[in-house]
């Protein structure tokens, strides 16, 4: 009686936390080549796990702040982590590129937000009204119009057809009209607080923004026109992460499990942080629906016995 209920409490919680090996992001480097930028923007593998949240900046207290930085939509990643060891993002250059693989099927998701399937994460900032640091009041700290953004290429395939087939062999699909990655939106790391800001004169709390959740695609003119605040650009991203978005519907594939970004002759390079997979978002509509099927089918029994 007991056991059988710890059984079905443990079961509920199998089935809420979904398999245990699946990481949002990229895991695995698969393959890469070519001119990376200077260190420590040089290892191709500082592209895999989460987007950067926090960096060490050496000129942080020489310009009247600190040393540690949370990234933020007017302040991207830079040098090192806070360990001032591990490597953040990677510069490609022409020629480059680096191939990524999740441990899962990146999937086509009908249910994720604005067809978005995956976001990819770099170095992209608005372009604020004079210093910054994570002192600064984000509630006066004014987005002036346009962002600092670069255009790399992005791939995606479903991975070789048969065993061991190599890379470079893969079908791949690219997005070569965009969108690209180092682009808008810029990362935005840590949930802003307005109230702990007018406290302590530090607003940034510990709560993390959802890498898995894109911005609405609706807030991209609004935010690049500038003339807001940067707590007001915070508040367009609804709690995402930022990231460019891509969707996997330009090609018609269910899903993919590989990326590739490249830094290409054609002025495409720029700097990569992190993959994300989009987390479905279950539609109200959807359930309704699934809802009121299961009425009529308990009429239709109803009728029928
Ligand atoms: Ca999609
Ligand atoms: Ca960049
Ligand atoms: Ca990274």
């Amino acid at each position: 009686m007991k056991l059988g209920r710890i059984i079905l409490i443990g079961l509920a919680l199998f089935l809420m936390s979904g398999p245990a090996w699946a990481s949002p992001y990229a895991t695995t480097l698969v393959d890469s080549g070519g001119t990376f930028g200077p260190s420590p923007y040089n290892d191709p593998a500082s592209v895999l796990g989460a987007p950067a949240t926090d960096f060490y900046d050496p000129w942080g207290s020489w310009s009247g702040g600190d040393n540690y930085r949370k990234v933020k939509l007017v302040e991207p990643a830079y040098n090192y982590a806070p360990d001032q060891t591990t490597k953040l993002i990677t510069t490609l250059r022409n020629p480059s590129y680096i191939v990524v693989g999740f441990d899962h099927q990146v999937i086509n998701d009908q249910n994720n937000p604005y067809g978005i399937d995956f976001l990819v994460f770099g170095n992209a900032f608005y372009v604020g009204s004079g210093f910054v640091n994570d002192e600064t009041n984000m509630a006066t700290y004014m987005l002036v119009g346009g962002a600092f953004t670069e255009n790399v290429l992005v791939s995606v395939s479903q991975g070789p057809a048969y065993e061991g087939q190599p890379q470079n062999e893969w079908t791949w699909y690219t997005y070569s009209n965009g969108p690209y990655g180092d682009n808008a939106f810029p990362t935005q790391a840590y949930e802003w607080d307005q109230a702990k800001y007018d406290a302590t004169g530090n607003g940034w709390t510990d709560d993390l923004m959802d890498f898995t959740k894109p911005v609405n695609p609706a807030y991209y003119d609004t935010l690049m026109a500038g003339g807001l605040s940067g707590a007001a650009g915070i508040a367009l991203y609804e709690g995402s992460g930022g990231g460019t978005g891509f969707d996997l519907d330009v090609f018609g594939l269910d899903w993919i499990q590989y990326i590739k970004v490249e830094g290409t002759a054609d002025f495409k390079e720029g700097e990569i942080d992190a993959f994300a997979d989009v987390a479905p978002v279950p539609v109200p509509g959807a359930v309704l629906l699934l809802g009121g099927g299961l009425l009529r089918l308990m009429a239709w029994r109803r009728r029928t016995n």
